[in-house]
């Protein structure tokens, strides 16, 4: 009897341990660390001279003084711990606590995050962060759950032009085998293929190397990564066409977020809200300052005028259709178009 009632204690005991454990800090960061504070990990394929550099330092300062010590962010830029797709798989995993990644290359993870990458969706950056910050962006975010991810919000990657060290793009022909790196994001792929370039998808952080060595002739970006990553170093023509707006998303591990008290995750909300609207206004600041260094580098700069976006998106029609299907939610795409028309009155 005296031996059972020891096994008993034992396997008790090794339960506790076990629970203990998994509530004990650790590698993973998915839990509190035993003096009671939250450590998140924060990972970044941004160079710490773009303004999502600058956002996540905000962040850091916001989220450490606001919860009085009780969260701690040990920060990484420059992709050190990876690239969009790394990053996302890390936090899913929980090695990773906290990332922002471009919401197209999301879209291999939870196929909604094609909305955002329909062509010439928002007229302007008031209408893409009111869609955003609104029910369409949110549902979104609440759709990552089911990846172990936790959506948190929104910042700016911005809106995307074309460089290339070919020729100018004036018009919808100059892009005829274009031989264009993309985002690794299927719609990405298919517009560009329709628009009759040649697109080829590619990780980001190849891309520099990628136009310096020639194996691709361009890319698109918003002017802010065309600068911080000194894109302009190896292109020759910049063409602001404004085809598309990525937002960037800001992800946590999902059991991380849930394991911390209710006021400190509102305090992670409240961080990650107020970084984001001091980095969007920080690229809106910065945006004619980077494009003096894109031409002082010697780039020829052309604005792709309203008649060519007309016919881009009339050749694109076939794309439109098929991005539907790609999203899989047809109420969403008509909530979306909804949102769009009425923010852009
Ligand atoms: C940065 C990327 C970048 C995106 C791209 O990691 O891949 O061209 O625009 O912002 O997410």
């Amino acid at each position: 009897m005296r031996k059972k009632i020891i096994a008993i204690g034992a396997t008790i005991m090794l339960i506790g341990l076990l629970l203990a454990g998994c509530g004990g800090g650790g590698e993973t960061g998915s839990q509190a660390s035993t003096d009671g504070t939250y450590k998140i990990k924060l990972g970044s394929p941004l160079a710490d001279s773009h303004p999502g550099h600058d956002g996540f330092l905000k962040f850091k300062e916001l989220v450490e003084k606001e919860s009085n010590g009780k969260i701690k962010v040990e920060y990484f830029p420059n992709a050190v711990l990876g690239g969009d797709r790394e990053l996302t798989e890390a936090v899913q995993m929980g090695t990773v606590t906290m990332m922002l990644s471009s919401t197209s290359p999301v879209a291999n993870f939870d196929k909604s995050f094609y909305l955002f990458d329909l062509p010439f969706l928002f007229p302007d950056r008031e209408t893409a962060y009111k869609v955003l910050d609104g029910p369409v962006g949110q549902k979104l975010l609440d759709n990552l759950s089911s990846q172990g991810i936790k959506g948190l919000g929104y910042w700016e990657n911005g809106f995307r032009n074309i460089t290339n060290s070919k020729r100018p793009i004036k018009k919808l022909e100059d892009l005829e085998g274009l031989k264009l790196r993309t985002m690794e994001n299927k719609l990405h792929i298919a517009a560009w293929k329709q628009l009759g370039a040649n697109p080829t998808p590619m990780a980001f952080g190849e891309l520099f190397t990628a136009l310096q060595q020639g194996t691709v002739d361009g890319q698109e970006n918003p002017l802010a990564l065309i600068v911080s990553n000194k894109f302009y170093e190896v292109q020759d023509y910049l063409t602001l066409s404004g085809h598309v707006y990525t937002p960037f998303v800001i992800m946590m591990n999902k059991d991380f977020f849930d394991s911390l008290p209710q006021d400190l995750q509102q305090v992670v909300l409240d961080a990650v809200k107020q970084a984001g609207e001091y980095q969007r206004n920080l690229i809106k600041e910065q945006e004619s300052d980077n494009l003096k260094v894109i031409k002082n580098a010697g780039v020829e700069v052309y604005e792709l005028p309203k008649e060519e976006k007309d016919r881009m998106r009339k050749q694109l029609k076939p794309v439109y259709d098929m991005a539907g299907d790609m999203i899989g939610d047809p109420q969403l795409v008509d909530q979306l178009v909804a949102e769009v028309e009425k923010y852009s009155k």
